[in-house]
């Protein structure tokens, strides 16, 4: 593809992946808010995601993006709605104006927090959203199926684990993400041709994960990475009821 959006490149799931799509697209366009330095094929253009003259403009001959700006934890529900809602509407906006045909909407396994531990769930999940963030990762995959039914664009939503270069406590045994297998599957949501709108886990090959892995195998993503060799290594902090964990479920963690 000419041109690949990647907006909320500076941060940590950005920094990630942005080597690893660079082969992707003959120009990459990381957009922040705060300024970022693009190497070679990159391009940095920073700006507020929530705002639609921005977005356009960021967007404009665009084939892709791959939307991870916004608040990666529970705020207060002002800065939620800036960030998160206002944002993911400017974004699904900019790419219907501008053109682009794809989207991949960095959701969170936050949208479905409160599903017990015990279970075992895919793509047909409920959705029991645990914060205010976990609800505006809803709302931001309402939005896909909505662009994708009305206007065609095909969007894959990421409810994205534990993205980290290790596994760091229990519960990462079950939900993290490996840089290799994020970049596998953000690869996958980008070229399949399968994908009209799907919400994927993006979980590891994790011996202990909760979530199944057929979503993103239709769409081509095959993980090779498994928390478990790490197991001996991890903090011995408890997982708790839930798989949002206890630092998004527990009452009290939301403002
Ligand atoms: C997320 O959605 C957060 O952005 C990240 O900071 C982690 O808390 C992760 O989920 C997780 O559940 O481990």
């Amino acid at each position: 593809m000419r041109s690949l959006r990647i907006t909320g490149a500076a941060g940590g799931v950005g920094t990630m992946l942005r080597r690893g799509l660079r082969g992707l697209a003959d120009e990459i366009r990381l957009f922040d808010r705060t300024a970022i330095e693009g190497g070679g094929g990159e391009r940095a253009l920073s700006g507020d995601v929530a705002d639609l003259a921005t977005g356009c403009s960021a967007m404009a001959g665009c084939d892709a993006c791959v939307h991870l700006a916004g608040i990666p934890v529970e705020a207060p529900f002002e800065d939620i709605l800036h960030a998160n809602l206002r944002g993911a509407w400017a974004l699904f906006e900019a790419a219907r104006l501008e053109g682009c045909e794809r989207v991949v909407f960095a959701s969170s396994n936050h949208a479905s927090g409160f599903i017990p531990v015990e279970a075992r769930v895919g793509d047909e999940a409920p959705v029991r959203p645990d914060t205010y963030y976990g609800a505006s990762k809803v709302f931001g995959e309402a939005l896909g199926s909505l662009y994708h039914d009305k206007f065609g664009l095909r969007v894959a939503c990421i409810r994205i684990g534990t993205a980290l270069p290790l596994p760091l406590e229990e519960r990462h045994l079950s939900t993290w993400l490996s840089p290799g297998d994020l970049n596998r599957l953000v690869t996958a949501c980008l070229t399949s041709p399968n994908l009209g709108f799907a919400i994927v886990y993006g979980v590891s090959a994790n011996h202990r994960r909760w979530w199944d892995l057929k979503a993103g195998r239709r769409l081509g993503y095959e993980p090779l990475d498994d928390a478990e060799v790490y197991a001996l290594e991890v903090a011995p902090n408890p997982v708790g009821r839930f798989q949002g964990g206890p630092k998004f479920t527990d009452p009290g963690t939301t403002p």
